[in-house]
């Protein structure tokens, strides 16, 4: 009891000199030399250490300070209110960004990618969350669409970008609806699509029965894509279909329909067990012909990569809202984006982290922070090839190092 007497009386004189000196503006003037000799001891964080940003990253609230200009933002769209089995999602931007700690940019090279994402000539910032409502999703759907608009149309540091990259963190997949519209506006033509994940997700909302129509239950995260086909998002030329990579899902009822009507959509469908015949190196080609431009020399066409963390065995990423056997390993999703680092990325995602349901060891959303720094790597890689630099250290521009 006397130690806690002495411990509070120590308090209320240490805040009693501090009110002091702040209340009467008496504060001490720091030199500049003073302020480096601060930073030089303290200005550094340990993995474990500091807010909790993605990989550390310098925190912005992008929505709010219209003045900070960045090439590539990592937002969080913490929503998870259109899922058809498990919620959880709303609690997927925190856990990926918790699961980033270990991402610096100190330790950022990735040897997989001959590059150092967070050192090089792009200025990357975590944009904060666009604070969707739980509560109404037809409020949630304007929300989000509204926000990526007004994101995307930022201004960028470098001048290889016209405009901002965004990688979203999920939240459920529904919001790649709202993430399209914004692409397709800001780019003025319809985009493509590398979806990652063991469902379709072109389901047609009829798809789902119910004894209750709802125009609002068509914005689901198994529709999302049917809709954005529907709204004209995506391209529908046969030579530029959109591609599904990893597919499992059980169809409906007692056909191929599921099937038969994606393709109609104009999508191309790999699946999980394809991974068996072709490897790795099949299933990179298959994607990389997909996207290919019609005659060589031809302009990249603009493609929007969404990975949905179920696309994962569920040995690897329990933590999701609709999970399914028979899935690809972690290590070997990390090689087929590595595979594709050549696609002309404009936007991606990494939706359906759902931390309730991972274990102790955060598995699910380490597998979400390796995905996004991957989808960095390529975006900043591709950004050097555009410059006719090469990957490697130190070949970048010297980024800032947010330690
Ligand atoms: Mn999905």
């Amino acid at each position: 009891m006397r130690t806690v007497v002495l411990l509070s009386t120590v308090v209320v004189a240490a805040v009693g000199v501090s009110a002091c000196q702040g209340g009467h503006g008496h504060e001490k003037e720091w030199t500049a030399e003073e302020v480096k000799e601060l930073e030089r001891k303290w200005g550094f964080e340990y993995a474990f250490s500091g807010i909790g940003s993605f990989a550390h990253l310098k925190h912005v609230k992008c929505l709010t300070t219209p003045s900070e200009r960045f090439d590539i933002g990592i937002i969080g769209v913490p929503f998870d209110t259109a899922t058809t089995y498990r919620p959880g999602a709303r609690f997927g931007p925190r856990a990926i960004r918790q699961a980033s700690s270990r991402q610096t940019s100190f330790r950022g090279f990735n040897p997989r990618a001959n590059i150092n994402p967070y050192q090089n000539w792009a200025t990357i910032l975590d944009c904060g969350d666009i604070p969707v409502t739980p509560m109404d999703n037809a409020v949630a759907l304007a929300q989000m669409t509204v926000a990526f608009v007004e994101l995307g149309q930022r201004g960028t540091v470098s001048p290889l970008l016209q405009k901002p990259k965004l990688i979203t963190l999920g939240g459920d997949h529904s919001l790649a609806l709202p993430a399209l519209r914004a692409l397709r506006k800001i780019h003025g033509r319809p985009l493509r699509v590398l979806h990652f994940d063991a469902h379709l997700d072109t389901w047609h909302p009829d798809k789902y029965p119910s004894a209750w129509p709802s125009d609002q239950a068509h914005f689901n995260h198994g529709s999302m894509f049917w809709l954005a086909g529907n709204e004209g998002l995506l391209a529908n030329a046969s030579a530029a279909p959109s591609v599904h990579a990893g597919l499992r899902t059980r169809l409906s009822g007692d056909d191929w329909d599921d099937f038969d009507d994606d393709t109609r959509q104009n999508w191309v469908r790999l699946s999980a067990d394809d991974i068996d015949d072709m490897g790795t190196s099949g299933i990179i080609k298959t994607i990389l012909d997909s996207f290919a431009p019609a005659a060589e020399g031809d302009p990249q066409d603009p493609v929007y990569l969404s990975v949905d963390i179920d696309v994962l065995d569920p040995a690897f990423a329990p933590g999701t809202g609709t999970p399914e056997p028979g899935g690809w390993t972690t290590r070997e999703l990390i090689r087929i984006l590595r595979g594709i680092e050549s696609l002309n990325l404009v936007g991606a995602d990494v939706v359906e982290v759902a931390p309730a349901y991972q274990g102790a060891g955060e598995e699910t959303a380490l597998a979400g922070a390796q995905v996004v720094y991957e989808i960095l790597s390529s975006m900043v890689k591709k950004g050097m090839h555009e410059m006719g630099k090469t990957g490697g250290a130190g070949s970048g521009g010297g980024g800032h190092d947010e330690l």
